[in-house]
This record gives structure tokens, C-alpha cells and sequence, in this order.
């Protein structure tokens, strides 16, 4: 980039003409907006102010980006996400602004602590995981990189729910976050637009041989936009994430004129409206096929493109260069219908040509997937989908006949072909192909899962157009999971490296690998993780009443749980390991904490009752005098982005277990290992780029590789029984899930031996063990583990979302920096 980066910590002068303006207006918006003196605020006031005050930092330049981009006439993408996972804001917004150290001051002078004020904001936990986190990285490094990118998504009234252990097992309670107001959201009702839903639609001939669109008796739905500001880092761009919310269009106050079904009907019709923007659906990795679902994907996608449209068109530019101006990026396949949407609204409101519409929203279009799995990907029965979409459905037709005429042409006689490239199949919809066909870039998230798609999942779309195929690292922003979590580590990097540079330029880290063998570094890098094992040790000791060892080792496992991310493979290890501790008196030498962390989806069971598993086996482990100065059970309640910024920064261990060749890509390995943590993990997602950046050395790398686990599916040739009969560790865990050990978990001994343990437990059971001892063994040695530790750290900037924002905009989108002035 150009631009010089501009000094980061004002000191002196600076800082205290900083101060002055902050404290000035921290008091007037104390007054203005509570009509209180600041030493009367209450907790959420104080935040509040604190909040508004950093506003005050922000509107300038938000106006001025818009304008200059609208000026400019500069490309704008536009990441559309039905989950945006940002966590809390106040902090990360200070960081970005530039302005944290001056508030923390200023609120010194009236004896307020600023760590206070952030614990009082609720999560914006609008996402599930990783897809929805990963959301959040990308806008914080496109205002970071000063690219013109935003956001579009649903503002949820409920969040993902909050998760209560009660008993051992997960509750869920409604995650009510709106409750006292969001402070960075900005109700922009003037630019609603309407969203037609059911009716009947037809093409009408008007008679001098055209055909007009006729769409009667729709239901319309408001879409109001909410705008938040996405801050830049030290810098003046200011770009946007909308949020949309679903509204009854007209005030009905008119009750007396109607009739009573007329009165019922409107009834009806309000509590659809207010339903459709209500909940988050809180399936990761799973597609439920629910037609509230679809509802949503429609509404946020309509009202979404409609309003790009609409600015679009008040820059006075020609429709026919909106696919050199404008992008959309869909976030898995959820906001697909996109595509059918820009066509509907080129054809039948701009009235192009089918063939120059089409050539328009190709342009427009690019797609990212994040999984294999099957039982994610998205499909719509006709039934379900024509009634509701009368108009997107004749679209997504007429798209497929086209499509359809040139398979054949490419590949004539071939049926099969023709039925594995059609959108439409077998009276479905299928989103993912939709989403290849409608536009000119399909990217998977870590090399080897983009490999699989090119070899496997996606194999006929590659085939048919392999140019369309790329591959997008997915990256974690280190702003918020280093700077913002783990300050003190930031500190130690900026004097390590004698410069600030790699907050935004964070490649710059790998000139840590200089350091790596200087003690002095190892010394105070070691000091930072007992600080962070010592504040998550307390955090525990409040949350769950257990005394942990910050000496201990810390070897953490937090992510959704699934099956195919093997929690499960971890817990029953490590009842092995209790079971032979208590036969075999100095079988531990290594004290070692075990943490778990992470949401199930409310209706599924093999998760919950794995949850219910761990901590029953916690509960016993724990209580357990004779092993309990060498192991130590945790499950952390309702894991999500801000316990994370707790957790990642404690840990020794990360593990990334997944079944290889199921994980796409994950992002929390990026997160452990940016602090320091080894990865103790399969050659699946990014694990195999982590590995091949800090080397075997520093990783600890176990279990089938993707393509034996592929040919065992292929083959049918695993035996979960045989392993069962064979193996004896396996047999005794095994046992003890039914045998009382720990209550009765037949379903999950059921779930391994008779539906044939589908992700390979019991197989990379051994292999797992010696990983476990290798881990161990390692960290008995203090300085190789030091010095593994700094190796992380060091490799950790190619897998910031810097890194990979940088390539979606060169090799995808073709933007470029604006820099606002
Ligand atoms: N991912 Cl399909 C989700 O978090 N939710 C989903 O519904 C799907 C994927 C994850 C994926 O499992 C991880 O491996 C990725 O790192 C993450 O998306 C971001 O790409």
C-alpha cells in the first residue's frame, strides 16, 4: 500500500489534545443523551456514553467515505451473509480508531475502568461459527485495507441462544441481545424497500408481441435497513454492514371498518411479517430445509440487491457497466437466490434483454463454499419453493433451460451429464449449483478443500468450467484475535519487531522468526501465556467453582460440536487415560488441563449427549483426589467470540481433530496458533498450511489422511466392529459408555458401533494416543517449547484475513485500495 502508516500511539502533545476533546465530549453526551452528570451513569449508561462518544469519531468519516466512493465512481463489493458473527464492538472500534488509550484515561479522571464498560456489551451474535466469524474477519480487514466493501445481512432480533449447563446437559436460552438497545446501529427507514412474497405470477402478451410480467396478489413485506459502521484500522475509511429487518408495510389502525375475517387476515399477516426476521437458525453445517429459512434467504437477498440497484442507479452510471462497478459475494450458498434477483430486476424492471441481463449478473456474482458435506448442502423442493417464489422460480427455470441447451451442446448424448449439472433435479433446486452457474468465481477456503472440490464434491462443475475455480485461504483478523485479545503479546511483537507496521501489515510478523532463538523473547513470551492460563484459570474458578493449575497444560478443544469434529474422539481419550491413571499408579507424569467448548444445535442428539458425556466424565475426573494434580476436566458454558478472546490466548494444545477431509477449512486452529499454541491436529482444512508453515517440528500431525478416508468410503471397507474386537483401548472406553462407568450412553456406543462410527474414532483412536503422548512430551521440554510457541506466532500473518482479503480483491473482485482524504 501507498500510503505511510500513520503513528499509532499518540504520546505527548497529541495524546493530551486527544484527552481533552474525548473528555469534553464524554460529558456533553452524558448530558445529552441521559441528562446526567457522568458520576451518576449507571453501567449500561457508561457504556452507552462511551459508545456515542466514539460515534463522534466515526460519522465524519463515514459520510466522507460514501461520498467519495459515490464521487469516485469506485467499484463496491458488497458480502452478502445471512450470519455475521461480530462479537462485542466497543473495543475493537476503539483499537481501530485509535483512541483506546486516550478513553482509558479519560475515564481514569472520573474513576472508571474501561474493561468494566466492555464486559457490559452483549454479543452482536448474529452466526453460528466459523462462517459467520469469518464474516466478520473479512469486513474488519476490507475497512482495515481501505477497500470500498460492505456488508449485507438480517438483523436477528435473537441471536444464536445462550447455553445454560444444567445437569451436564445444554439448555438453550433465547439470546435476547436488543434488549437495551444496540448502539451502533443506525434505522434508516427512508431507504426500505418492499419484498414480494407468494402471488401468482405469469408473463401477460401485451399484444404487439412482447410479453410483460404480470405478479397478482403478493404479500409484501418491509424491508428496513439498519446501518452499522465497519471502522477502518488507523485510517479514514469507514464502510457499512446493513442489517435488514422484516416490517408490516402500512399502520393498520382502521380496526372499526373491517370485518372480522378481514381483521383476522391482517392479524395473520402481521405476526408472518414480525416472524421472518426473529430467530438465527441455529444449525452450523446442517441444512434443515425449513420454509422460514427460505423466507429469510429470499427477504435479505430482494431487499439487499434492490437497494444496491437503487444507489447504483443514482450515480448515474449505465446499467450495462454494473458488473464493472458493482460485486456480490455469497457466503456459502444461503444468499444463491441473488442470482435469480439481479435477473428479475434487469428483466423485468430495467427491461435488458434476457442474454445482456445474464451477461450482467455473471459479472456481478461470485461464490464461496465452506463445506463437502452433504447433509449442508442446501436443496428446495419445487413444492416448497414455486408457491412462494412464483416469479424466482420461473426465473431459476428459464436459467437452467439455457444452461441446460448448452450442456448439451458440449456434451451431446450425455444424459447424465445433463442431470449432474442441472440446477433443477429430479424436482429440487440445487442452491450450490445455482450459485456456479450464475457467476464467475467459486472458491473453496483451504487448498486441500478446494482440491476435494475440483477432485470430488464440485468434479462436473470443474470439468465444465475449471476457470471458474479458485482457492481462498480463509484468514482470522489479528486485530481482534491478537491485538484485542492478547494486548501484552501485541506489545512484546511491536518491540520485537521495532514497528507497528504489521497491524496492518501483518506478513511483517514472520520477522519474528529472528527471534526465535533469542531467550530473552522465549522468556517474556512464556511470562504472557501464564498470564492468559492465569486469567482463564480465574474465569473458570468463578464459572465452574474448579481451582486450576496455570503451571498445568493447557490442551483446548472449543468449536460448534459435531460429530465430524470428533469432541467425542477427545473425551473418550481421556477417559482412557483416567481409567489407566487409576490402575496404574505413575502412569500421568504431566499435569494437563482439558478444556471443551462449544454450541449443539438444539435438535441434535449425538451432540448433546456428547456434551452430557464430558461433563460427567469432568464432574468425576475433577472430583477425583488421586489424579486430580495431573488432570483436570473443564467444560466452558457457552463458548462464543467473546469467551474465545479469553480462551485462544491461555492455550498449550489447540486441537484440530476433525475426520480428514470434512473440516473445509476452519478458523480457530488460525487463532491458537497466532498465540502461540501448537496444533495438535489432522491434514485436514487449513492444519496442513499451518503445518506446512511452521514445519513438523512445531505441529504435532496424527490420523488417515483425507484420500484413505475417501477410499474408505468409496470401499465400504471399515469395520467399526473389527476395530472394536482388535483394539483394546478402544474395547475398554467403549465399554464404559455402557457398562455404569458413567451412567448410561448407549446412544453414543450405539452411534460408533452400529452405524459404523462414520468418522473414523475408533480407527484414529492409537494414532491420536501417541499424538497425545508426543504433545506431552514436547512440553516437558520448557525451551523447544518456547521457542515452538514463538514458531507459531511468527508463521501466524499469512493467516490473517489481510492476507486473504488482499486476494479476493485482486483475484476475484478487481478492487483497489480508496484512500480517503
Ligand atoms: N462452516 Cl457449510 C460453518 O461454520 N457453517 C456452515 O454452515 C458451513 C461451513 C465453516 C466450516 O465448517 C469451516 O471449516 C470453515 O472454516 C468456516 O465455515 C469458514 O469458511
Amino acid at each position: 500500500m501507498a500510503q505511510k502508516d500513520q503513528v499509532n500511539r499518540p504520546t505527548g502533545k497529541a495524546l493530551e489534545t486527544m484527552k481533552k476533546i474525548l473528555k469534553s465530549r464524554f460529558i456533553t453526551t452524558a448530558h445529552v443523551m441521559f441528562g446526567r452528570e457522568v458520576e451518576e451513569l449507571t453501567e449500561v449508561e457508561i457504556y452507552k456514553t462511551i459508545a456515542a462518544t466514539a460515534k463522534q469519531s466515526i460519522s465524519d468519516n463515514w459520510i466522507k467515505t460514501n461520498k467519495q466512493y459515490a464521487e469516485r465512481k469506485e467499484k463496491q463489493i458488497y458480502y452478502f451473509s445471512i450470519e455475521f458473527l461480530l462479537g462485542r464492538l466497543l473495543k475493537s472500534n476503539l483499537i481501530n480508531l485509535g483512541i483506546e488509550e486516550a478513553l482509558k484515561e479519560v475515564l481514569g479522571d472520573f474513576k472508571l475502568n474501561l474493561s468494566d464498560a466492555y464486559e457490559v456489551e452483549p454479543d452482536a451474535g448474529l452466526g453460528n461459527g466459523g462462517l459467520g466469524r469469518l464474516a466478520a474477519c473479512f469486513i474488519d480487514s476490507l475497512a482495515a485495507h481501505r477497500y470500498p466493501g460492505h456488508g449485507c445481512t438480517i438483523r436477528y432480533q435473537y441471536g444464536l441462544f445462550e447455553q445454560k449447563i444444567v445437569g451436564g446437559n445444554q439448555v438453550e436460552i433465547p439470546d435476547n441481545w436488543l434488549r437495551d438497545g444496540f448502539a451502533w446501529e443506525y434505522r434508516k427507514p427512508d431507504k426500505s424497500v418492499d419484498v414480494k412474497f407468494g402471488g401468482n405470477a405469469y408473463m401477460r402478451d401485451m399484444g404487439n408481441g412482447k410479453l410483460e410480467l404480470v405478479h397478482e396478489d403478493p404479500m409484501i413485506v418491509m424491508a428496513v435497513p439498519y446501518d452499522m459502521p465497519i471502522v477502518g484500522y488507523h485510517n479514514a475509511t469507514v464502510n457499512t454492514l446493513r442489517m435488514w429487518n422484516a416490517e408490516v408495510n402500512r399502520d393498520f389502525s382502521d380496526y372499526g371498518m373491517l370485518t372480522q375475517e378481514q381483521i383476522q387476515q391482517r392479524n395473520d399477516y402481521r405476526s408472518f411479517v414480525e416472524s421472518i426476521t426473529r430467530y438465527l437458525y441455529p444449525d452450523d453445517s446442517t441444512f434443515e430445509g425449513r420454509r422460514m429459512r427460505l423466507i429469510q434467504e429470499y427477504f435479505f437477498v430482494s431487499a439487499g440487491v434492490q437497494s444496491i440497484v437503487r444507489h447504483y442507479k443514482k450515480t448515474g452510471m449505465s446499467i450495462y457497466d454494473f458488473g464493472k462497478k458493482i460485486g456480490i459475494h455469497i457466503n456459502d450458498t444461503h444468499p444463491a437466490l441473488c442470482v435469480a434477483e439481479l435477473m428479475r430486476i434487469f428483466v423485468d424492471e430495467e427491461a435488458l434483454t434476457w442474454e445482456d441481463a445474464w451477461a450482467i449478473t455473471r459479472d456481478t456474482i461470485a461464490y464461496t463454499n465452506h463445506t463437502i458435506m452433504p447433509e449442508a448442502l442446501e436443496t428446495w423442493s419445487i413444492d416448497m419453493f414455486r408457491p412462494l417464489l412464483p416469479r424466482i422460480y420461473m426465473i431459476i427455470d428459464e436459467i437452467n433451460r439455457r444452461h441446460l441447451e448448452e450442456v448439451r451442446r458440449r456434451y451431446p448424448n450425455n444424459e447424465d451429464k445433463v442431470r449432474a449439472l442441472s440446477i433443477i433435479q429430479d424436482d429440487v433446486i440445487h442452491m450450490a449449483r445455482l450459485s456456479i452457474i450464475g457467476g464467475h468465481s467459486v472458491n473453496g477456503v483451504a487448498k486441500i478443500h478446494t482440491g476435494i472440490l475440483k477432485s470430488t464434491t464440485l468434479k462436473d462443475f470443474y470439468d465444465y468450467t475449471p476457470r471458474k475455480f479458485n482457492n481462498k485461504t480463509n484468514g482470522i483478523t489479528h486485530r481482534r484475535w491478537l491485538m484485542g485479545a492478547n494486548p501484552e503479546l501485541a506489545v512484546l511483537i511491536d518491540d520485537a519487531l521495532g514497528s507497528h507496521s504489521w497491524h496492518r501489515h501483518p506478513e511483517k510478523m514472520d520477522g519474528l522468526y529472528d527471534r526465535v532463538d533469542d531467550r530473552n523473547f522465549l522468556e517474556q513470551l512464556m511470562k504472557i501465556k501464564h498470564l492468559r492460563r492465569e486469567g482463564l484459570a480465574r474465569y473458570i474458578e468463578r464459572h465452574n467453582g474448579v481451582k486450576l493449575d496455570p503451571d498445568s497444560m493447557f490442551d483446548i478443544q472449543v468449536k460448534r460440536i459435531h460429530s465430524y469434529k470428533r469432541q467425542l474422539m477427545n473425551i473418550l481419550h481421556i477417559m482412557y487415560r483416567y481409567q489407566r491413571a487409576l490402575s496404574e499408579p505413575g502412569f500421568l507424569t504431566q499435569p494437563v488441563t482439558y478444556f471443551f467448548g462449544g454450541k449443539a444445535a438444539p435438535g441434535y442428539y449425538i451432540a448433546k449427549e456428547t456434551i452430557r458425556l464430558i461433563n460427567v466424565v469432568a464432574d468425576r475426573i475433577n472430583k477425583d483426589k488421586h489424579v486430580n494434580d495431573f488432570m483436570k476436566v473443564i467444560f466452558i458454558e457457552n463458548f462464543g467470540v467473546s469467551i474465545g478472546e479469553l480462551v485462544y490466548p491461555a492455550a498449550d494444545v489447540s486441537e484440530q481433530i476433525s475426520t480428514a477431509s470434512k473440516e473445509a477449512s476452519g478458523t480457530g486452529n488460525m487463532k491458537f496458533m497466532m498465540n502461540g499454541a501448537i496444533t495438535l491436529g489432522t491434514l485436514d482444512g487449513a492444519n496442513v498450511e499451518i503445518r506446512d508453515a511452521v514445519g513438523n517440528e512445531h505441529c504435532v500431525i496424527f490420523g488417515l489422511k483425507a484420500e484413505e478416508v475417501m477410499n474408505y468410503y468409496a470401499t465400504g471397507a471399515y469395520s467399526a466392529w473389527d476395530e472394536y474386537n482388535t483394539n483394546e483401548k478402544v474395547r475398554t472406553v467403549m465399554n464404559q459408555l455402557v457398562d455404569g462407568t458413567y451412567g448410561d450412553f448407549r446412544s453414543l456406543y450405539d452411534y460408533l458401533l452400529h452405524a459404523n462410527d462414520e468418522f473414523f474414532i475408533l480407527k484414529d483412536f492409537n494414532a491420536y494416543d501417541n499424538a497425545r503422548i508426543e504433545v506431552m512430551r514436547r512440553f516437558k521440554d520448557k525451551e523447544g517449547w518456547a521457542r515452538t510457541a514463538a514458531m507459531n506466532v511468527a508463521h501466524s500473518g499469512g493467516f490473517s484475513s489481510d492476507r486473504t482479503i488482499d486476494e479476493y480483491a485482486r483475484e476475484i473482485w478487481n478492487i483497489h485500495p480508496v484512500i480517503i482524504s
